[in-house]
Protein backbone atom coordinates (compact mmCIF):
# COMPACT_ATOMS: atom_id res chain seq x y z
CA UNK A 1 0.00 0.00 0.00
CA UNK A 2 1.42 3.36 -0.90
CA UNK A 3 2.31 6.31 1.62
CA UNK A 4 -0.56 8.46 0.25
CA UNK A 5 -3.63 5.73 0.51
CA UNK A 6 -1.80 4.24 4.21
CA UNK A 7 -2.28 8.17 5.81
CA UNK A 8 -5.49 8.09 3.72
CA UNK A 9 -6.73 5.23 6.02
CA UNK A 10 -6.13 6.73 9.06
CA UNK A 11 -6.91 10.65 8.90
CA UNK A 12 -9.67 10.06 6.85
CA UNK A 13 -11.10 6.69 8.17
CA UNK A 14 -14.42 7.94 8.71
CA UNK A 15 -15.29 9.76 5.56
CA UNK A 16 -13.79 6.31 3.81
CA UNK A 17 -16.18 4.35 5.33
CA UNK A 18 -19.22 6.41 4.59
CA UNK A 19 -17.90 6.56 1.27
CA UNK A 20 -17.64 2.46 1.24
CA UNK A 21 -20.09 1.83 -1.99
CA UNK A 22 -18.32 4.20 -4.09
CA UNK A 23 -16.38 0.90 -4.85
CA UNK A 24 -19.81 -0.57 -5.58
CA UNK A 25 -21.12 1.80 -7.57
CA UNK A 26 -17.96 3.33 -9.47
CA UNK A 27 -18.97 3.11 -13.60
CA UNK A 28 -16.83 0.50 -14.12
CA UNK A 29 -17.34 -1.92 -11.61
CA UNK A 30 -21.34 -1.34 -12.42
CA UNK A 31 -20.73 -2.21 -15.87
CA UNK A 32 -19.02 -5.23 -14.94
CA UNK A 33 -22.39 -6.35 -12.86
CA UNK A 34 -24.84 -5.52 -15.26
CA UNK A 35 -22.92 -7.73 -18.10
CA UNK A 36 -22.61 -10.51 -15.65
CA UNK A 37 -24.82 -13.05 -15.34
CA UNK A 38 -25.06 -12.23 -11.44
CA UNK A 39 -26.96 -9.05 -12.17
CA UNK A 40 -30.24 -11.50 -11.86
CA UNK A 41 -29.47 -12.68 -8.66
CA UNK A 42 -28.01 -9.14 -7.25
CA UNK A 43 -31.37 -7.66 -7.81
CA UNK A 44 -33.38 -10.22 -5.92
CA UNK A 45 -30.95 -10.07 -3.00
CA UNK A 46 -31.16 -6.41 -3.10
CA UNK A 47 -35.87 -6.93 -2.80
CA UNK A 48 -35.00 -9.66 0.31
CA UNK A 49 -33.48 -7.26 1.79
CA UNK A 50 -29.63 -8.51 2.23
CA UNK A 51 -28.70 -5.14 3.10
CA UNK A 52 -31.24 -4.92 6.50
CA UNK A 53 -29.34 -4.83 9.76
CA UNK A 54 -29.12 -8.08 12.22
CA UNK A 55 -30.65 -7.31 15.38
CA UNK A 56 -28.45 -5.45 17.62
CA UNK A 57 -29.01 -5.98 21.60
CA UNK A 58 -27.85 -3.89 24.95
CA UNK A 59 -25.35 -5.04 27.11
CA UNK A 60 -27.89 -5.86 29.84
CA UNK A 61 -28.13 -9.24 27.17
CA UNK A 62 -25.14 -10.14 27.02
CA UNK A 63 -24.34 -14.01 27.57
CA UNK A 64 -22.71 -14.66 30.99
CA UNK A 65 -21.20 -17.76 28.82
CA UNK A 66 -20.41 -17.61 25.26
CA UNK A 67 -19.11 -20.81 24.20
CA UNK A 68 -15.80 -21.57 22.31
CA UNK A 69 -16.77 -23.28 19.05
CA UNK A 70 -14.45 -25.59 16.42
CA UNK A 71 -10.88 -24.84 16.65
CA UNK A 72 -10.12 -23.90 20.65
CA UNK A 73 -6.17 -22.87 19.96
CA UNK A 74 -4.35 -23.45 16.63
CA UNK A 75 -1.17 -25.37 16.94
CA UNK A 76 0.50 -24.41 14.13
CA UNK A 77 4.30 -23.45 14.33
CA UNK A 78 3.61 -20.38 12.79
CA UNK A 79 0.36 -19.45 15.37
CA UNK A 80 1.83 -20.60 18.29
CA UNK A 81 5.24 -18.00 17.49
CA UNK A 82 2.30 -15.28 16.88
CA UNK A 83 0.51 -16.18 20.27
CA UNK A 84 4.10 -16.18 21.80
CA UNK A 85 4.86 -12.56 20.69
CA UNK A 86 1.60 -11.45 22.07
CA UNK A 87 0.81 -11.19 17.94
CA UNK A 88 3.77 -8.25 17.84
CA UNK A 89 4.69 -9.44 14.37
CA UNK A 90 1.79 -10.74 13.25
CA UNK A 91 0.22 -8.68 10.29
CA UNK A 92 -2.72 -9.15 8.23
CA UNK A 93 -2.61 -9.40 4.37
CA UNK A 94 -4.80 -8.21 2.18
CA UNK A 95 -4.16 -9.50 -1.70
CA UNK A 96 -5.51 -10.44 -4.47
CA UNK A 97 -7.26 -8.61 -6.98
CA UNK A 98 -6.47 -5.23 -5.18
CA UNK A 99 -4.36 -1.91 -6.42
CA UNK A 100 -2.84 -1.31 -2.88
CA UNK A 101 -1.76 -4.79 -1.19
CA UNK A 102 -1.51 -4.34 1.94
CA UNK A 103 -0.23 -5.53 5.14
CA UNK A 104 -1.01 -4.41 8.93
CA UNK A 105 -0.63 -4.92 12.35
CA UNK A 106 -2.99 -5.68 15.06
CA UNK A 107 -1.60 -2.10 16.65
CA UNK A 108 -2.85 -0.68 12.94
CA UNK A 109 -5.75 -2.07 12.85
CA UNK A 110 -6.56 -1.10 16.30
CA UNK A 111 -6.32 2.51 15.68
CA UNK A 112 -8.64 2.43 12.62
CA UNK A 113 -12.35 2.95 13.03
CA UNK A 114 -14.15 0.77 14.40
CA UNK A 115 -17.69 -0.36 14.82
CA UNK A 116 -18.91 -1.65 18.02
CA UNK A 117 -22.28 -4.24 17.74
CA UNK A 118 -24.22 -6.51 20.37
CA UNK A 119 -25.25 -9.18 18.07
CA UNK A 120 -26.42 -13.00 18.39
CA UNK A 121 -24.27 -15.96 17.07
CA UNK A 122 -26.01 -19.53 16.03
CA UNK A 123 -24.76 -21.97 15.08
CA UNK A 124 -25.86 -24.48 13.10
CA UNK A 125 -25.14 -27.11 15.70
CA UNK A 126 -28.23 -25.40 17.71
CA UNK A 127 -27.00 -23.05 20.34
CA UNK A 128 -26.56 -19.39 20.08
CA UNK A 129 -24.65 -16.77 21.84
CA UNK A 130 -25.09 -12.63 22.57
CA UNK A 131 -21.52 -11.15 22.68
CA UNK A 132 -20.22 -7.61 21.64
CA UNK A 133 -17.82 -7.11 19.21
CA UNK A 134 -15.39 -4.29 18.14
CA UNK A 135 -13.28 -3.97 14.89
CA UNK A 136 -12.77 -2.21 11.58
CA UNK A 137 -15.52 -2.31 8.91
CA UNK A 138 -14.62 -4.68 6.24
CA UNK A 139 -15.75 -2.59 3.64
CA UNK A 140 -13.50 0.55 4.91
CA UNK A 141 -10.49 -1.52 4.61
CA UNK A 142 -11.70 -3.63 0.60
CA UNK A 143 -11.99 0.60 -0.01
CA UNK A 144 -8.32 1.27 0.93
CA UNK A 145 -7.50 -1.49 -1.00
CA UNK A 146 -9.18 -0.40 -3.92
CA UNK A 147 -10.10 -3.51 -5.52
CA UNK A 148 -10.56 -4.52 -9.12
CA UNK A 149 -13.66 -4.48 -10.90
CA UNK A 150 -13.68 -8.00 -11.35
CA UNK A 151 -13.55 -8.63 -7.50
CA UNK A 152 -16.43 -10.97 -7.16
CA UNK A 153 -15.68 -12.50 -3.32
CA UNK A 154 -13.66 -12.23 -0.15
CA UNK A 155 -11.53 -15.16 1.08
CA UNK A 156 -11.00 -15.60 5.05
CA UNK A 157 -8.15 -17.51 5.48
CA UNK A 158 -7.22 -18.71 8.58
CA UNK A 159 -4.67 -19.95 11.10
CA UNK A 160 -6.20 -23.68 11.78
CA UNK A 161 -5.74 -26.85 10.24
CA UNK A 162 -9.00 -27.90 11.42
CA UNK A 163 -10.26 -31.37 11.47
CA UNK A 164 -13.69 -31.57 13.21
CA UNK A 165 -13.41 -32.29 17.21
CA UNK A 166 -12.66 -36.02 18.30
CA UNK A 167 -15.71 -35.88 20.53
CA UNK A 168 -17.81 -35.55 17.39
CA UNK A 169 -15.94 -38.33 15.08
CA UNK A 170 -13.97 -35.90 13.47
CA UNK A 171 -10.15 -35.34 13.55
CA UNK A 172 -9.68 -37.26 10.25
CA UNK A 173 -8.04 -35.19 7.51
CA UNK A 174 -7.05 -31.63 8.23
CA UNK A 175 -7.18 -28.72 6.11
CA UNK A 176 -6.83 -25.00 6.24
CA UNK A 177 -10.58 -23.37 7.65
CA UNK A 178 -11.33 -20.68 5.65
CA UNK A 179 -14.71 -18.63 4.14
CA UNK A 180 -15.75 -16.33 1.66
CA UNK A 181 -18.53 -14.06 1.30
CA UNK A 182 -19.79 -11.89 -1.61
CA UNK A 183 -19.24 -8.13 -1.86
CA UNK A 184 -22.94 -7.07 -0.32
CA UNK A 185 -22.00 -9.09 2.67
CA UNK A 186 -18.28 -7.47 2.60
CA UNK A 187 -19.53 -3.95 2.42
CA UNK A 188 -22.69 -4.87 5.03
CA UNK A 189 -21.92 -2.20 7.61
CA UNK A 190 -22.13 -5.19 10.44
CA UNK A 191 -19.54 -6.68 8.59
CA UNK A 192 -16.70 -6.50 10.46
CA UNK A 193 -12.86 -7.85 11.21
CA UNK A 194 -13.24 -7.70 15.16
CA UNK A 195 -10.10 -7.83 17.65
CA UNK A 196 -12.18 -6.89 20.70
CA UNK A 197 -14.80 -8.93 21.97
CA UNK A 198 -16.67 -7.95 25.15
CA UNK A 199 -14.87 -4.95 25.75
CA UNK A 200 -11.51 -6.77 25.82
CA UNK A 201 -8.65 -8.11 23.02
CA UNK A 202 -10.35 -11.32 21.93
CA UNK A 203 -9.04 -14.62 23.45
CA UNK A 204 -7.03 -17.02 21.58
CA UNK A 205 -10.68 -19.62 22.21
CA UNK A 206 -12.76 -16.47 20.02
CA UNK A 207 -10.03 -16.09 17.22
CA UNK A 208 -7.11 -13.91 18.35
CA UNK A 209 -5.85 -11.48 16.94
CA UNK A 210 -8.69 -10.69 14.55
CA UNK A 211 -12.04 -12.58 13.60
CA UNK A 212 -14.90 -11.96 11.55
CA UNK A 213 -18.12 -10.90 12.76
CA UNK A 214 -20.94 -11.10 9.28
CA UNK A 215 -23.89 -10.70 11.08
CA UNK A 216 -26.49 -11.77 8.87
CA UNK A 217 -25.16 -15.23 8.67
CA UNK A 218 -24.37 -18.45 10.38
CA UNK A 219 -21.54 -19.34 13.28
CA UNK A 220 -19.70 -21.18 10.47
CA UNK A 221 -19.33 -18.08 8.27
CA UNK A 222 -17.15 -16.41 11.21
CA UNK A 223 -14.15 -17.22 10.63
CA UNK A 224 -11.52 -17.28 13.44
CA UNK A 225 -7.77 -16.40 13.34
CA UNK A 226 -7.84 -14.85 10.27
CA UNK A 227 -4.19 -14.65 8.58
CA UNK A 228 -5.22 -13.45 5.03
CA UNK A 229 -7.66 -11.54 3.22
CA UNK A 230 -7.67 -12.65 -0.65
CA UNK A 231 -10.23 -10.42 -2.96
CA UNK A 232 -10.48 -12.96 -5.85
CA UNK A 233 -13.34 -13.63 -8.77
CA UNK A 234 -13.76 -17.18 -8.48
CA UNK A 235 -13.27 -19.27 -5.34
CA UNK A 236 -12.58 -22.23 -7.47
CA UNK A 237 -9.01 -22.05 -6.21
CA UNK A 238 -9.60 -22.38 -2.05
CA UNK A 239 -10.37 -26.09 -0.54
CA UNK A 240 -12.86 -28.20 -3.03
CA UNK A 241 -13.78 -24.89 -4.33
CA UNK A 242 -16.89 -24.28 -2.58
CA UNK A 243 -15.78 -21.24 -0.47
CA UNK A 244 -15.26 -22.52 3.15
CA UNK A 245 -14.40 -25.54 5.24
CA UNK A 246 -18.11 -26.58 5.99
CA UNK A 247 -19.34 -25.39 2.15
CA UNK A 248 -16.54 -28.40 1.04
CA UNK A 249 -18.43 -30.74 3.48
CA UNK A 250 -21.91 -29.96 2.46
CA UNK A 251 -23.05 -26.85 3.76
CA UNK A 252 -24.73 -24.07 2.44
CA UNK A 253 -22.08 -21.06 1.18
CA UNK A 254 -24.68 -18.83 1.88
CA UNK A 255 -25.91 -19.24 5.78
CA UNK A 256 -27.72 -16.06 5.68
CA UNK A 257 -30.03 -15.40 9.00
N1 LIG B 1 -10.77 -20.57 11.97
C1 LIG B 1 -11.93 -21.09 12.41
N2 LIG B 1 -13.02 -20.30 12.41
C2 LIG B 1 -14.20 -20.79 12.85
C3 LIG B 1 -14.34 -22.14 13.29
C4 LIG B 1 -13.16 -22.93 13.30
O1 LIG B 1 -13.15 -24.11 13.70
N3 LIG B 1 -11.97 -22.37 12.85
N4 LIG B 1 -15.57 -22.61 13.71
C5 LIG B 1 -16.76 -21.87 13.26
C6 LIG B 1 -18.00 -22.21 13.96
S1 LIG B 1 -18.84 -23.60 13.46
C7 LIG B 1 -18.54 -21.40 14.92
S2 LIG B 1 -20.05 -21.71 15.63
C8 LIG B 1 -17.80 -20.22 15.40
C9 LIG B 1 -17.51 -20.33 16.88
O2 LIG B 1 -16.96 -19.13 17.34
P1 LIG B 1 -16.62 -19.03 18.88
O3 LIG B 1 -15.59 -20.09 19.19
O4 LIG B 1 -16.14 -17.64 19.10
O5 LIG B 1 -17.90 -19.33 19.61
O6 LIG B 1 -16.56 -20.02 14.73
C10 LIG B 1 -16.55 -20.36 13.39
N5 LIG B 1 -15.28 -19.97 12.84
MO1 LIG C 1 -20.95 -23.36 14.34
Amino acid sequence: MNGMSRRGLFTAGGGLLLAGCDQLASPGKLKSIVQSAEMASLRWQRLVGRDALAPEFSAADLSPVFKVNGTREPMEAEYQQHKAENFANWQLAITGLVDNPMRLGLDELRRMPARTQITRHDCVEGWSAIGQWTGVPLGLLLKAAAMKTNARYVVFRCADNYGGEVAKGGAQSKSIYYESIDLIDAFHPQTILAHSMNGAPLSVGHGAPVRMRIERQLGYKQAKYVMGIDVVASLAGYGSGKGGYWEDRGYEWYAGI
